[in-house]
């Protein structure tokens, strides 16, 4: 089954589009998790148990693993085997946000989707469309070029003007245009920039996907971001939030929550 319609399916089960971020921190987890000697794969299958039935998606980002060098893409590995076993039906986007020639291209996408089997990623399309081809090429995965980032300094070369429209317009139009030759190209943009993503929502149309992280702990509008974001069924968006669930007195909680918000608006 290709990520879409494995999101899709998820997304009906579970009723949500919420997206929690699998960043563990050992300066930020419990205490009790801090002992134990895989302290990143404890915290998070503690996440995923509790969260499980009120997300469409994960979103492990693998700076949080290779902090730890070899033992934490072990415990990476280990996450995704946790979550492939316990609940298959829900898709793991491995942030990435990697971009290089398409040679070494070739070698990340082999580590995320053959090593990991993450079912979607995260790129930079600074190297131009073409680069991307070997992430491209897996039809059944999604594939998540970076538009428009939630970061403060985003607007530094993002928002560069080229023939009266910013750079990460041009970034989604040309994907759309030249490089979804398998439906399987996506976005992300920041919920801090509600604006932004309607722009991408109108150029990307109502069939693409955007990933928007951004909410919680780095403040963007939830409301704000639905009425830019959404497309006409009420879907369109994975939205993700790290910090703001994993690190809250009650993560599951937090989650439910989350998606009621969500649902009441859509
Ligand atoms: P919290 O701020 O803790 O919710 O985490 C946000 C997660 O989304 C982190 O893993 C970020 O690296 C990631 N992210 C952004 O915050 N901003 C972006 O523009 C893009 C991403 C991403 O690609 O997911």
């Amino acid at each position: 089954m290709n990520f879409k319609d494995k999101l899709d399916q998820s997304i009906e089960k579970n009723d949500s589009l919420v997206c929690v971020g699998l960043d563990p921190d050992l300066d930020k987890m419990p205490e009790k998790f801090k002992a134990s000697e895989k302290p990143l794969l404890e915290f998070n299958k503690y996440i995923i148990d509790e969260t499980k039935d009120s997300v469409c998606a994960y979103k492990p980002n693998s700076a949080f693993y290779e902090a730890l060098g070899a033992e934490g893409i072990a415990q990476l590995k280990d996450t995704f085997i946790h979550i492939q076993t316990t609940c298959p039906e829900i898709p793991v986007i491995l942030d990435f946000k990697r971009g290089d020639i398409g040679n070494t291209n070739d070698k990340y996408a082999h580590f995320a989707f053959e090593y990991l089997a993450a079912d979607a990623i995260t790129l930079h399309p600074y190297q131009g469309g073409a680069s991307l081809k070997p992430y491209l090429d897996h039809k059944d995965k999604g594939i998540f070029v970076l538009a428009k980032t939630s970061n403060d300094g985003s607007g530094e070369f993002q928002d560069i003007e080229i023939d009266d429209m910013p750079l990460y317009e041009h970034v989604v139009e040309a994907f759309m245009t030249s490089w979804d030759q398998n439906d399987n190209v996506a976005f992300v943009a920041g919920a801090t920039y509600p604006q932004q993503l309607e722009k991408i929502r109108e150029i990307a149309g109502q069939q693409t996907l955007i990933l928007v992280p951004g909410i919680g702990a780095q403040g963007g509008n939830l409301e704000a971001m639905l009425k830019t974001g959404l497309n006409k069924d009420g879907k369109g968006l994975i939205i993700n939030s790290s910090r703001g669930i994993i690190y809250s007195e009650n993560p599951g909680e937090g989650a439910t929550q989350l998606k009621t918000q969500i649902n009441q608006f859509r």
